[in-house]
């Protein structure tokens, strides 16, 4: 065993008889890392109670093992659907009239995070194989981890925007749950942008001390740096060759009849800004009535978290502004919106990059956005719109960033594009922006972003602080 991953999340979900890569982000991911370095992943068994049995992977030849682990439902309520998505979640997407504030979320979330720590401690023998700790659902697991071994090392990574100070003193038990944090020797985050607000925060902790890109707390220094992390170029630019995947690709775009190809690919929620984007759309075809049945956007939306209100309420609006659209400009056999709501394998989603003329990724807020980096290196012939609010603006410079609040602008910068497309001009520009962003992918890559983040954990360990100096 080499490295203990924790998360909330397995990384895999059963198809017929067999498993597969779950969907996600973060499983997405960290997947590939542990198959090719082995180990342990230790998460939450959503789908089975009772026992769980080791689960090894890939079946064939396993390379690691997943312990799953029980939590009871009512606990799930209060830690899963509770704190980690009524409260964490939309407070780092600034989102702070979503935000609920309940005790019994926190309760829940302290005896969760108390059975993952147990979890790891039970199969972690050896203190010099890392532990990382993933993400909001877990903040207190590095504190409880630490003060059982106070030599391990212990990882952290936070996978969505850490928002400035003046956003987290909504929460009125910050001071815990950054405690928590600060169990971890290395803390990894995004862009500088979220380190600068994370140290921010921690000047809001009675005893912390902030020393460049080091936390002094409890006698250790605890490390904050950005780690942008990246997708499995080698697996995409396989699937991307596949004829089959290829000829899919073509079938799409026989489909769309010579018109333009746009597309959104999101799980469907409140902050990738799929209602904004509807809305684009939307006046983009009352404003240049010259687009009607010249472009098609494909909106592919992954259920998430279906059994919360707020997202109940945001499939319903979506379902209602695809038909209102639908409804109001559909004309011989032309569609202007087709939405698909459902998860794809990864390699069919490959074919609709391959197949788009525009991917539209526009979150209201997003740590990265991983979309954004598929489309990018995927794409042969395709413009990408980016959020300038997304993660991923920091490291794709290149993209055609736009506010993803701002639907007239919107609306505008597609009538650009598809007018430029349309025209045959500006190609030379498009060419080079593609190929920038296809360099900047590449030096993401998932595995070096493992690889970085392992190798800063592995470093001799942090010069113990001494006291604090104030
Ligand atoms: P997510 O919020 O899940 O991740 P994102 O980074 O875009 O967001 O990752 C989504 C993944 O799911 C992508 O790999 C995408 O291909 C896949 N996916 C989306 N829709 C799908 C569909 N319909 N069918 C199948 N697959 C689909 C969180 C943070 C992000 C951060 C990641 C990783 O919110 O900001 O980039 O973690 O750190």
């Amino acid at each position: 065993m080499s490295l203990v991953v924790v998360a909330n999340r397995e990384p895999l979900r059963r198809e017929g008889d067999g498993w597969v890569p779950a969907v996600g982000g973060l499983a997405t991911a960290l997947l590939p890392v542990l198959e090719r370095r082995g180990g342990a992943w230790v998460a939450w068994g959503e789908k089975d109670a009772g026992s769980l049995p080791l689960l090894h992977y890939p079946p064939a030849a396993p390379r690691f093992a997943v312990h799953r682990l029980f939590l009871p439902p009512r606990e799930v309520a209060g830690s899963y659907h509770g704190m980690a998505n009524r409260t964490l979640w939309p407070l780092a997407h600034y989102l702070l009239d979503r935000v609920e504030i309940r005790r019994d979320f926190l309760t829940a979330y302290r005896s969760t995070n108390r059975r993952f720590a147990e979890a790891v401690l039970s199969l972690w023998d050896d203190p010099h194989i890392p532990v990382w700790v993933q993400d909001y659902h877990l903040m207190l697991v590095p504190a409880l981890l630490r003060a059982a071994r106070p030599q391990g090392r212990i990882g952290f990574f936070w996978h969505i925007p850490w928002p400035p100070p003046e956003v987290w003193q909504v929460l009125p038990w910050l001071e815990e749950l950054l405690a928590g944090v600060l169990g971890a020797d290395l803390v990894g985050l995004h862009t500088a942008e979220y380190v600068d607000n994370f140290l921010a925060t921690c000047r809001l902790l009675p005893g912390a001390v902030v020393r460049g890109q080091r936390v002094l707390w409890q006698g250790r220094a605890v490390r904050v740096e950005a780690h942008p992390i990246g997708i499995d170029t080698a697996r995409f630019r396989r699937w991307a060759a596949e004829p089959r995947i290829r000829e899919r690709a073509a079938r799409l775009r026989r489909a769309a009849g010579g018109r333009f190809v746009l597309v959104g690919v999101d799980r469907l929620d409140y902050t990738k800004g799929i209602p904004e984007r509807l809305a684009a759309w939307e006046r983009l075809l009352e404003q240049h009535p010259q687009w009607r049945g010249q472009a098609t956007l494909y909106q592919i939306a992954v259920p998430s978290r279906t059994r919360l209100e707020s997202y109940r309420q945001l499939k319903r609006r979506v379902d209602e502004q695809v038909g209102r659209i639908n409804g109001a400009f559909m004309q011989d056999g032309w569609l202007p919106v087709r939405y698909l709501y459902r998860a794809f394998p990864p390699q069919e989603l490959v074919a609709f990059y391959l197949a788009a003329d525009v991917a539209l990724v526009t979150p209201l807020r997003d740590g990265m956005n991983l979309v954004a980096q598929e489309y990018a290196w995927v794409t042969e012939n395709g413009v990408l719109v980016l959020s300038n609010l997304a993660g991923a603006a920091a490291v794709l410079p290149e993209a055609l960033r736009v506010n993803p609040y701002d639907v007239d602008g919107l609306a505008e910068t597609l009538h650009g594009i598809l007018a430029s497309l349309a025209e045959g001009r500006g190609r030379r520009t498009w060419e080079a922006r593609r190929a920038a962003l296809k360099e900047r992918v590449a030096a993401l890559d998932v595995h070096g972003w493992a690889a970085r983040f392992l190798a800063s954990l592995e470093q001799a360990p942090a010069v113990p602080a001494g006291p604090p100096r104030r």
